[in-house]
């Protein structure tokens, strides 16, 4: 249990379908931090990169040009164990398999179209936000209700 970052994206169907308050307020209400945010539409390049552990999949080519369809909202959130519980609050990568009350659970049906996307584990969150984020644009700062949601 440690304090962490995790990359949160907001996929294109996601900021399409005005979700991006609603996930947002998840991460807010649960005490974690946002240290970035911004939204973007990156090239192809980028998004390849991005998903580069997945390129011999049969759904990368799809993946790319869905994650190109539109601007992503790319955020930074921060707190203990924000990598594997960010997962948990998006839900399962298929939605139907997803729990209700789970970003996915309640807002996604298709798994080529999830609304969302997280870091899997301390060393990817590292690399995603280092690949998505300049060094200044993530910030440091005390968070107001620390002591209120830590003891
Ligand atoms: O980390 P997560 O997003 O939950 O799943 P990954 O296995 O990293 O796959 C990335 C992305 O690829 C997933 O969010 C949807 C898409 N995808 C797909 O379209 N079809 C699959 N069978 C598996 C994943
Ligand atoms: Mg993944």
């Amino acid at each position: 249990m440690s304090n962490e970052q995790t990359f949160i994206a907001i996929k294109p169907d996601g900021v399409q379908r005005g979700l991006i308050g609603d996930i947002i307020s998840r991460f807010e209400k649960r005490g974690y931090k946002l240290a970035a945010m911004k939204l973007v539409s990156p090239s192809k390049e980028h998004l390849e990169k991005h998903y580069e552990d997945l390129s011999d999949k049969p759904f990368y080519k799809g993946l790319v040009t869905y994650m190109l369809s539109g601007p992503i909202c790319a955020m930074v959130w921060e707190g203990r164990d924000a990598v594997k519980t960010g997962r948990t609050l998006l839900g399962a990568t298929n939605p139907l398999a997803s729990a209700p009350g789970t970003i996915r659970g309640d807002f996604a049906i298709d798994v080529g179209r999830n609304v969302c996307h997280g870091s899997d584990a301390v060393e990817s969150a590292k690399k995603e936000i280092a690949l998505w984020f300049g060094k200044d644009e993530v910030l440091s700062y005390k968070q107001a209700q620390h002591d209120w949601i830590y003891e």
